[in-house]
């Protein structure tokens, strides 16, 4: 299997396309459906060309390439990572044999949930951002968010390339499904919550990136993990790409705070809406509302779904082989959060099979606090004690165990009343959206940058900020 990818094909890839002509017909057939997809509800804003990188080889050295294109002319390609033909089973009833190349046929409805579930979050990004370029910072901002946009692009052809090869007339259907529904839509939104809320302003936007592109980083980590090998080696290569997005998130909100304490320290105040930076309490309500939507992705806390899917060996555990066990879990048990008969915020010994949705959160949780540790160093350089935090797991959350509960930022349960009351101290208002929406004004010219938020260190790929990242039309 070569690991450099083929341009000289109408969809560039690494996995032969060429030698099955079926296939490449029936992705060929699609191609037209997602260019029509990507001008329909992708980027609104009109650009010449932007400064991109595209995948020219999925092994180590120097896998990308960077130049300016035209985004509708990027390299939609079928990605994967390079085989191991010794790979076997890592967990789970069928654990140490060979890993399988094909979709075992007794597994087949849930391996295509997986797949459909993950394909439907990638689009579905796209369209919450289309509109984002009109109010970019800078046009080192423009290009990385151009950037996020065209990877998710990539990411919907890697699903509906699983689709189509491995799973016949159905996954055909399924890919023409993943451009139709649509994000926010009333008759068809997307499969998850999140992927249905809006990302109205470039605060969201990081916000977004940081956490919601941080699940992405643990559900692709779980896949990559699978028996079945096509999936695992595309979502290895994904992570590859992923992580360019979380760093988006994780800088972009360290030159927000940047730019606010800054402020803070030289008006003296907390209130700096007046001198054009966003208020450090609006930043915790637009954290506190997209860390628990993501914390939503996640499942619930216990899930036989997610039990049947490990006993399979279709979805793993984050860092399966370094874990200490038998990979197999059929006699393990795992503390996760409950409900207490007096219906105080409790915890509750479960079959760890059952519990791997809690499991794979957890890990979730410790990697999201340390972007707040990080922006919390921020303000403690410059002598601020005001701190940013990560909510409790009980706050705002609509699946899983808390559902049915309403908690504080704390984690006390308080009556439905007190939340109706209060959340407007904790989630953003529309006042908040409202200020934050009003700066967020284009700044387009080259090495300028909004008042909001600090330029970056660095520029992307060697380049400095004030290079021509995006030629706007
Ligand atoms: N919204 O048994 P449970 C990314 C459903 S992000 C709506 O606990 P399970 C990206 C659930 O489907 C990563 N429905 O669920 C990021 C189930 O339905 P059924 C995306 C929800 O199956 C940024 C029922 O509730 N990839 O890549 O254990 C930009 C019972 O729930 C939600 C994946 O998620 C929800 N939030 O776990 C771009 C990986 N949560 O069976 C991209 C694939 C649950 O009763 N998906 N439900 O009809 C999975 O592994 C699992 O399906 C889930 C849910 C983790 C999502």
């Amino acid at each position: 299997m070569p690991s450099a990818a083929d341009y000289t094909e109408k969809i560039p890839n690494n996995v032969d396309l060429r030698e099955d002509r079926r296939l490449q017909r029936a992705l060929e057939s699609w191609q037209p459906n997602f260019m029509h997809w990507w001008d329909a509800m992708g980027p609104t804003l009109p650009a010449e060309d932007v400064y991109l990188r595209t995948a020219v080889n999925v092994g180590r050295e120097g896998w990308a390439h960077f130049g300016h294109v035209a985004m509708r002319d990027y390299r939609w390609g079928i990605f994967l990572a390079e085989r191991d033909p010794d790979r076997r089973i890592a967990f789970g009833e069928h654990k140490g044999e060979p890993a399988w190349q094909k979709v075992p046929g007794e597994y087949r409805a849930e391996l295509q949930r997986l797949i459909v579930i993950q394909g439907d979050t990638e689009p579905a990004s796209v369209e919450q951002q289309r509109n984002l370029g009109a109010t970019a910072p800078s046009l080192y901002d423009l290009r990385n968010l151009f950037q996020v946009n065209v990877e998710e692009g990539r990411h919907l052809w890697a699903m509906v390339y699983l689709l189509h090869a491995y799973f016949g007339r159905e996954g055909r259907s399924e890919a023409e499904e993943l451009l139709h529904r649509s994000s926010g839509s009333e008759d068809a939104p997307r499969i998850l919550g999140a992927f249905n809320e809006e990302t109205p302003d470039w605060l969201s936007f990081f916000m977004f990136t940081y956490f919601t592109d941080r699940d992405g980083k643990y559900q692709l980590g779980t896949l990559k993990e699978s028996g079945f090998d096509p999936l695992s080696r595309t979502c290895e290569f994904m992570l590859k790409e992923e992580a360019h997005h979380m760093f988006v998130g994780t800088t972009g909100i360290d030159r927000i705070v940047e730019r606010t304490a800054k402020l803070m320290v030289a008006h003296d105040t907390d209130e700096v809406g007046a001198c054009g930076g966003i208020p450090l309490d609006v930043i915790q309500k637009y954290l506190n509302f997209q860390y628990s939507v993501s914390l939503d992705l996640f499942g619930g806390e216990t899930s036989t779904n997610v039990a049947n899917y490990f006993t399979a060996g279709l979805k793993g555990r984050w860092s399966e082989e370094r874990r200490r066990d038998d990979h197999k879990l059929t006699s393990e048990s795992i503390m996760v959060d409950a409900l207490t008969d007096d219906g105080q915020v409790g915890q509750a010994e479960v079959a760890a099979l059952v519990g791997l949705n809690t499991d794979l959160r957890r890990e979730y949780i410790s990697d999201c606090q340390t972007g707040v540790t990080r922006w919390n160093r921020i303000l403690a350089d410059v002598g601020l004690e005001q701190r940013l935090k990560l909510p409790h797991a009980a706050f705002n959350r609509k699946v899983g165990v808390f559902a049915g509960v309403e908690a504080t930022p704390d984690g006390a349960l308080i009556p439905a009343q007190e939340w109706k009351r209060r959340m407007r101290e904790w989630l953003p208002t529309d006042v908040d959206k409202t200020y934050v929406r009003s700066l967020m004004r284009p700044v387009h010219e080259r090495g300028k940058i909004a008042a909001w938020i600090a330029p970056p260190r660095n520029g992307i790929n060697g380049k400095p900020f004030d290079y021509d990242y995006v030629h706007l039309v």
